[in-house]
């Protein structure tokens, strides 16, 4: 009885937290494209760059394709998902690529903090004055 009770209170509060309404979905669709608008934004940033030391552009390239490769893997595993499992797996990949593309965005805004009057680098969103959120960071209107 006690047992069934835990149970109870364990399955209700798994179902009222906020945060679980997003644990509960295996939708894989959502975070697809969350993480593409991710990798857009860093290729968008990534214009115009050139002048950048290239060992760092390299770097930045590295966390985008990463973010790429998952993206792509996310989206094969989610277009025909054979169970739950399969739905899961690209549910998971596509959280990688936005974090991966998360983490490009965020090195290749360390690296422009750090370079102050390289030319070049004003079209960089997210460059002007007291703008530190990422968030923030593009300046392009949205596609
Ligand atoms: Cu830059």
């Amino acid at each position: 009885m006690r047992r069934i009770m835990l149970m109870t209170i364990c399955v209700f509060s798994l179902a009222s937290g906020p945060a679980i309404v997003l644990a509960q979905s295996l939708d894989c669709q959502r975070p697809i494209q969350r993480a593409q608008k991710s990798v857009d934004k860093v290729t968008d940033d990534l214009k115009g760059m050139e002048s950048m030391p290239k060992d760092q552009l390299d770097h930045v390239r590295a966390l985008l394709d990463d973010a790429k490769k998952t993206l792509d893997a996310a989206r094969e595993g989610c277009e025909k998902p054979q169970d739950d499992y399969a739905r899961a797996r690209a549910l998971g990949d596509a959280e990688a690529a936005h974090g991966y593309a998360t983490a490009a965005d965020r090195l290749h805004f360390t690296y422009m903090k750090s370079a102050k009057g390289m030319s070049g680098m004003k079209n960089m969103s997210g460059m002007q004055e007291g703008k530190s959120d990422m968030s923030g960071m593009s300046t392009n209107p949205k596609k």
